[in-house]
């Protein structure tokens, strides 16, 4: 009791870091030009830890939980219509502080405004066609993780190098 207390405190004073899920997706437009492969490599060289995989067609009511936060805006039919185009592929990436982690190797929602060196610019040029989507929050990452994986889907697993990835 005392000592888990000692080590909450010990989390909250001593660290900012916290293992964190992000949700990643390579849209159609990704998957149509053959980018999975390139979309993983480069996650798997930075450190992230894979979690979950799936290959999958999304439907329609996945696809408007997902972006609920966009209805009403000018582009959310065609994100509608885009997203469940054709198949994606969605993993769930885990690191300490994944999520703006992912997001900077993702690169801005513009590709055009993207930095060098980001998936988005890249391989990109429009917004409409940015390639891969990644959770903004460490709370959109649970709600993501959960939306579109089952809790049995989600793989807790070590890597031997994870000590050298990781420093804590
Ligand atoms: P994000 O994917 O970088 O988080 P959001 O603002 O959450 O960006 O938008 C979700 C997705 O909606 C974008 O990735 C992009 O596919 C699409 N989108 C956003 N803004 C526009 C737009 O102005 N025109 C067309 N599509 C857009
Ligand atoms: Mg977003």
């Amino acid at each position: 009791m005392t000592l888990s207390l000692l080590a909450m405190i010990k989390k909250i004073f001593s660290e900012e870091i916290s293992v964190e899920r992000t949700l990643v997706l390579v849209k159609p437009d990704g998957v149509q030009r053959g980018l999975i492969g390139e979309v993983i490599a480069r996650f798997e060289r930075r450190g992230l830890r894979l979690v979950a995989a799936k290959f999958m067609q999304v439907s329609q009511s996945l696809a408007e939980a997902h972006y609920a936060e966009h209805k009403g805006k000018v582009f959310y039919d065609g994100l509608i219509s885009y997203i469940t185009s054709a198949p994606v592929m969605a993993m769930v990436w885990e690191a300490n502080n994944a999520v703006a982690a992912v997001r900077q190797t993702v690169g801005s929602t513009k590709p055009a405004e993207s930095a060098p060196g980001t998936i988005r610019h890249d391989f990109g040029l429009e917004v409409g066609r940015n390639l891969i989507h990644a959770s903004d929050k460490p709370e959109t990452g649970e709600r993501e993780v959960a939306l579109w994986f089952k809790k049995e889907e989600l793989v807790d697993w070590a890597r031997d190098i994870d000590k050298w990835v990781f420093e804590k």
